[in-house]
């Protein structure tokens, strides 16, 4: 610990402490494998823990045991409100040890420990709540058909919501708690089983969420964890036969990947990808609001977060301006520590990726790419990549074109909106968006023009249980989020009664 950081808890240290194994129905178990992931705190590169690499037969007994659990109906048949009671309780239990899994998640990933608290806790907290409350709110329609034979019978016919049985989650290393309940939470609260497996390099919160799913009286096989490679565990898992829906967050080639597997079975898929999410200013923009709206959009969690804002397009009269204010900012951003409350910029989240992040920078800067950049790393073994800011790179640069996701941000000038439209949408990505104007009109006409799931207007970045969120073109498919979240978990049975 150094100074200025937070005491870690006795609970955090007993959790560290301790030999990890695979959860798997109900209870702690070693793994087949003698093979370990190394998990490494990304402000000082140290070993913290040390967790199986699940093998393919413990993927299996993990399936087998979420498929014995499903087809008892030790869950999917329980009554909803009972579903709802006990996934409230598991809410309430995140929230009774929610420092303890802010540290955990900082210790993993590096985020900051204020992040950690108010995100990966806090609004885990809200949507865990919120889909708890859908499990009372499944239900299908009553239909009029017009089957005319035999002359003179009637039917009627309705339609059934029902669990669509084994979940795979396969989780992402820049929010693993709640990108993890994201997955926990609509599998179970529409009655399915789910085998999670989170990233093998921040796998700690679910572990400890695993044990909590007990405690909340979700019964044994329901809720299974294994911890692992995306190679071996996480390809047995999204191809196992008796997976029946597979959740995945995580990077277009992977979920590229898993998609094509999943073919061969018809596995049923949501696959939330990258982005390379475009802001576009109009020149009557409130710079002061874009400034703090873009600053927040881009640098959260480091830039690790799939809807950033990473490429910004400025209307000329407003360009010299921002590039000054935005220069400004991202000089004046402290760079510590995420135990550390006042650092603002943390370490990535692994070593690998901090190289990737570094990778795109010195190509750009061959390129001759104009990058200003803020301060560096406090520690050299930890995981820093200082805070940079390009300006008006090249649109064929790979830094451009790809998800850098870390703390780059690209600032261009444009000529008018048309321009702005034109390159902002000339991109293989679709996730999110932002259009910052203080014109009505021009807010109303120019987001149906975006192509992006999601597009904020004066905002960027800020999500809700309640606004379904998913990407066009090559950010995914499906929806997660929204009072129809639970559809992608469900199958839809069609009724037919002659009477
Ligand atoms: O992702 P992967 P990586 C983007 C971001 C990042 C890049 C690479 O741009 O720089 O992806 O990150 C599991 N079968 N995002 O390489 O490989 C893996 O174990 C089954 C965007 O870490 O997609 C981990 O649990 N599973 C993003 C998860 O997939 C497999 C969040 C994600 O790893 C697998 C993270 C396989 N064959 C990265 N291979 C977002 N959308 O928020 C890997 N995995």
């Amino acid at each position: 610990m150094t100074a200025g950081t937070v005491p870690l808890l006795a609970s955090v240290q007993r959790f560290l402490g301790r030999q990890h194994g695979l959860y798997i129905n109900g209870g702690w178990r070693p793994s087949t494998s003698s093979q370990t992931l190394t998990v490494f705190n990304p402000a000082n590169g140290q070993p913290i823990a040390v967790t199986p690499d699940a093998s393919a037969e413990d993927v299996d007994q993990a399936v087998q045991s979420a498929h014995r659990a499903f087809v008892s109906g030790v869950w999917a048949r329980r009554a909803p409100a009972e579903r709802e009671r006990i996934l409230l309780r598991y809410a309430d239990l995140l929230e009774q040890h929610g420092e303890e899994l802010a540290q955990l998640e900082t210790l993993e990933q590096g985020k900051s420990i204020n992040i950690a608290r108010a995100f990966e806790v806090g609004s885990t907290l809200n949507w865990m709540r919120y889909t708890a409350g859908l499990t009372t709110k499944i239900c299908g329609r009553t239909l009029d058909v017009s089957i005319p034979v035999p002359e003179g019978a009637r039917y009627t016919a309705y339609t059934r919501k029902e669990p669509v049985g084994v979940v795979a989650g396969i989780v992402p290393w820049n929010f693993p708690l709640m990108i993890g309940m994201w997955k926990v939470m609509p599998a179970l609260a529409a009655g399915c089983s789910i085998v999670i497996k989170p990233s093998e390099i921040t796998p700690l919160t679910l572990m400890r969420m695993a044990e909590l799913a007990t405690e909340a009286g979700i019964p044994d096989g329901v809720f299974n964890l294994i911890t692992g490679s995306g190679s071996v565990c996480g390809s047995a898992l999204t191809s196992h036969p008796r997976v029946a829906k597979i959740s995945f967050t995580g990077s277009t080639a992977t979920g590229k990947h898993i998609a094509r597997s999943a073919v061969d079975r018809l596995t049923r898929l949501s696959l939330e990808l990258g982005g390379k999410n475009p802001a576009i200013v109009l020149a009557d923009a409130d710079p002061q609001q874009v400034i703090e709206g873009l600053m927040m959009g881009s640098f959260l969690n480091q830039g690790q977060v799939c809807a950033a804002s990473s490429r910004i397009y400025v209307e000329a009269p407003l360009f010299d301006r921002l590039a000054a204010d935005f220069e400004q900012a991202i000089k004046g951003l402290s760079v510590g520590p995420g135990l550390d409350p006042s650092a603002q910029i943390n370490a990535l989240a692994s070593g690998a990726h901090q190289q990737s992040v570094q990778a795109y920078l010195a190509d750009a800067r061959e390129q001759g790419a104009q990058i200003i950049s803020g301060a560096s790393a406090p520690d050299a073994n930890g995981y820093y990549v200082s805070p940079s800011l390009i300006l008006n790179p090249d649109d064929n640069l790979r830094l451009t074109r790809s998800e850098v996701f870390g703390p780059v941000l690209s600032l261009t000038r444009v000529a008018d909106v048309e321009e702005a439209l034109a390159r902002a949408n000339d991109s293989d990505y679709g996730l999110t968006a932002s259009l910052w104007t203080t014109s009505l009109k021009s807010a109303m006409d120019l987001t149906p023009r975006i192509e992006a799931g999601t597009v904020w207007v004066n905002s960027h970045t800020l999500i809700d249980a309640n606004m379904p969120f998913g990407g066009f073109k090559q950010s995914g498919t499906g929806r997660d989020f929204g009072v129809d979240w639970l559809d992608a978990f469900t199958e839809t049975k069609s009724v037919c009664i002659r009477h």
